[in-house]
């Protein structure tokens, strides 16, 4: 938004001020400049890195730089993603490979180096942690920034610190970076992806209810494409609508997701941006050679996964209250469905029970290309598994869960198999 009271600014490339009326850059003639009346006070950022996967082979092949590229393919034949030149024709991630070459014949297909994107994801991420230890990973390629109080130690604003830190990271890691930057979470999601690549985009405290009225109500996080229907039904389509609707209206009509409609359409979050904790949540997941849909397929899978994350919480000493299922479809939706247990718990038992559960209530025939479990909101080990005098087959099957635990640790692990994991392939991770 255009305001010239106390336009703050400066150039992205050279860094110098800008006032916020020139077109150019009066140092280096760029046009790339950032000036916003709440530039100085906005320290909650969201960076996304651009085209990741493709812009990580351009880098290490400078042939391709000029070319289009998608990265993807494999036996699972669809798009991880493709980079702007191919972006241009219409190519998108998740796409089938060979729908994206009738739009694109001229693309350079590259096999996804998944090693090697993760390798440079760590270092966007160490480059991150230098500016705040408030840093929340979202995926590979993404995560929230905190730079509140940030200001003395950096001699600067978080708008120019990262300016900088984008400037940085295409100088000495080679890959582009865009962010947004604004006063919650949500907003800085939002504004890190309306001027990508390369991009900086700021929503101020001041525009966020008038930037918000015209948009979708899918821009809202946690509104899917089922959940956009439902409210299409409703003659819902826009922010604007539900900004102006009551709050009890909307959690009458929508319970909890009501309440989340109402404080997000209005710009108010107050989510933290929680920094990643070393262990706060133990699992294991796997992604699939080929999807697979039946139960009787995943079961063992899970099975196995789940004696892995037993062993990990026994080695560590601590359990977990709350079981999770992850799941992901193949066109990469993700759904997550949690478990509080009556107790906490350690045992491979429980947590496959439990998972198994959560399970069944998912298998509808969809095609899954990964299955994940673990367990979260961890406690020490004392308090797990008490003795549940209700369920004595529960607690037979922990007694022999310990005697197992015992015959392994004596003569190792495939010394006893379970009769779900045999000829179940191993699970990764
Ligand atoms: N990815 C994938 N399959 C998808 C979506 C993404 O394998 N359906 C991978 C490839 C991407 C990376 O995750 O490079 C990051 O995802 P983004 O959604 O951030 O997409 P990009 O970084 O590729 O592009 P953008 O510039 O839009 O962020
Ligand atoms: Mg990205």
């Amino acid at each position: 938004m255009k305001d010239n009271r106390s336009m703050s600014g400066f150039c992205r490339d050279c860094l110098a001020p800008a006032s916020g009326t020139e077109r150019r850059c009066r140092t280096c003639g760029s046009p790339r400049l950032l000036a916003h009346p709440e530039l100085d006070k906005l320290a909650i950022a969201h960076i996304d890195c651009d085209a990741f996967y493709a812009a990580v082979e351009k880098r290490d092949n400078p042939e391709l730089l000029d070319k289009p590229v998608i990265v993807g393919g494999g036996k699972r034949g669809v798009v991880s993603t493709a980079c702007y030149i191919a972006r241009i024709h219409g190519v998108r991630s998740a796409m089938p490979m060979f729908q994206a070459l009738k739009l694109c014949p001229d693309a350079v297909v590259i096999k996804p180096n998944m090693e090697k994107y993760a390798r440079v994801g760590r270092e966007v991420r160490e480059r991150m942690l230098r500016l705040t230890p408030l840093v929340e990973p979202l995926s590979i390629d993404e995560a929230f920034l905190d730079l509140s109080g940030t200001e003395k130690l950096h001699g600067a604003p978080a708008a120019y610190v990262l300016a900088s830190f984008a400037r940085e990271v295409e100088r000495d890691i080679g890959i582009t970076v865009s962010v947004g930057l604004s006063y919650c979470k949500f907003l800085a999601k939002v504004a890190s992806d309306l001027d990508k690549p390369r991009g900086f985009s700021v929503i101020g405290r001041d525009e966020a209810v008038t930037f918000l009225a015209d948009k979708p109500v899918t821009i809202i996080w946690g509104v899917g494409k089922a959940f956009a229907e439902t409210l299409a039904k409703d003659g819902i389509r826009t922010v604007g609508q539900l900004q102006r609707m009551e709050r009890e209206e909307l959690m009458r009509r929508y319970g909890v997701m009501g309440d989340r409609l109402h404080r997000l359409s209005r710009g108010e979050d107050d989510r933290r941006v929680e920094p990643e904790s070393e262990a706060k949540s133990v699992s294991n997941e796997i992604t699939f050679d080929r999807d697979i849909a039946a139960l009787d397929e995943l079961v063992p899978i899970l099975r196995a996964m789940s004696e892995k994350v037993s062993a990990r919480l026994k080695k560590a000493g601590i359990a977990g209250n709350t079981v999770v299922l992850k799941l992901k479809t193949r066109d990469f939706r993700l759904r997550t469905r949690n478990r509080q247990l009556s107790s906490p718990t350690r045992l491979a038992d429980r947590i496959f029970r439990t998972g198994v559960d959560l399970l069944q209530r998912e298998v509808d025939g969809t095609p899954f290309r990964l299955l994940g479990i673990g367990v979260t909101d961890l406690t020490d080990a004392s308090l797990a598994d008490p003795p549940d005098l209700i369920d004595i087959q529960a607690q037979k099957r922990a007694l022999a869960e310990t005697a197992i635990d015992r015959l392994r640790d004596k003569f190792g692990k495939s010394a006893v198999e379970t009769g779900y994991t045999f000829h179940c392939p191993p699970a990764k991770g």
